[in-house]
């Protein structure tokens, strides 16, 4: 297996600055040496370039469009030249944003394949605004209305197809900070939502059975993890914590039985703030949280089920 990191230090999607310092926080809590005790051959490709974050207030519902677009740009060429040889890009965010990028690269890759491609969303946050109903104007809450084609066409537009992923395609985990106006387009657009209530009920078990359903020999899964996701108490490193959310192990669940399926394609991880951690917590989850989507935990007991 052949990995590609990609660090992404923006924090132009957000309103809370720090998340810029994430990838550096990434590659000294060892995501490279993690990866290599699971025999991937690991290419840091550095930083991709963009521009420094103005800290201007939003203009027409959004903070620094230009500033977001430039971002994707640079990012979406990194991540196409990766996966178009064969390799897993990993994105060392970085603000949420990123994800528009990536996933417009990793859409255009699967379409130019003729691959499936599905996307999870593991975030405390639907990320699901636009301009006329987002609270913040911070772009970072808006990649999934984006990349399902709502948002400024430059963005939009990225993957050179209108949406980059239809709304059948995406599902998103561990939701408990949604938006009223969100809540009523995710709604409409009819996207699969696994919300922490849902997680309670059924258990993280049967969510991620479902989220995983019906997956293709060839589909190829591009994970989407913000740190905030996580509880707030195991991962203080990040800009907008919220209460409530999964536990060390039902994070982990998460992620082996993603590893079990063997269709890890691509995966960003976001919104780690180093000025926010303590002792690089939260660095160091994140890399314990990709081992488990290396697939750590396979072949540890004798009695399989
Ligand atoms: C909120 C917060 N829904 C917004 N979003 C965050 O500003 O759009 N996403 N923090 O990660
Ligand atoms: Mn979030
Ligand atoms: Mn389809
Ligand atoms: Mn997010």
């Amino acid at each position: 297996m052949d990995v590609s990191l990609i660090g992404v230090p923006t924090d132009v999607g957000a309103s809370v600055v720090g998340c810029r310092l994430g990838p550096g926080a990434l590659r000294l809590a060892g995501i490279q040496e993690a990866l290599e005790r699971f025999g991937a051959d690991v290419k840091d490709c550095g930083d991709v370039s963009g521009p420094v974050n103005p800290m201007a207030p939003p203009v027409d519902g959004y903070r620094h469009l230009p500033e977001v677009i430039k971002w994707n740009e640079a990012l979406f060429d990194a991540v196409y030249g990766e996966v178009s040889v064969g390799r897993m890009p990993i994105m060392l965010g970085g603000d949420h944003c990123l994800a528009i990028g990536s996933v417009s690269a990793v859409a255009r890759y699967c379409r130019e394949q003729g691959r499936p491609m599905r996307l999870l969303w593991f975030d405390a946050h639907a990320d699901y605004n636009t301009a006329s109903i987002t609270p913040s104007g911070n772009m970072h809450g808006m990649p999934v209305a984006v990349l399902t084609g709502h948002g400024p066409q430059e963005l939009v537009e990225l993957s050179g197809e209108v949406p980059a992923l239809a709304p059948h395609h995406v599902r998103e985990i561990g939701l408990r900070d949604v938006d009223l106006g969100e809540k009523r387009l995710l709604h409409e657009q009819q996207i699969e939502v696994f919300d922490m209530r849902y997680l309670d009920e059924v258990g993280v078990r049967e969510a991620m059975r479902m989220a995983l359903d019906d997956l293709e020999p060839d589909t190829h899964l591009h994970v989407s993890l913000d740190l905030d996701f996580l509880d707030d108490t195991i991962a203080p490193g990040v800009g907008t914590p919220v209460r409530g959310g999964p536990t060390y192990r039902e994070a982990h669940l998460c992620m082996e039985m993603i590893a079990d399926t063997g269709r890890l394609g691509s995966l960003d991880i976001v919104e780690l703030n180093p000025a926010l951690d303590v002792k690089s917590e939260t660095a160091h989850l994140a890399v314990d949280l990709v081992e488990s989507l290396f697939g750590k935990s396979t072949l540890l007991r004798v009695h399989q089920r």
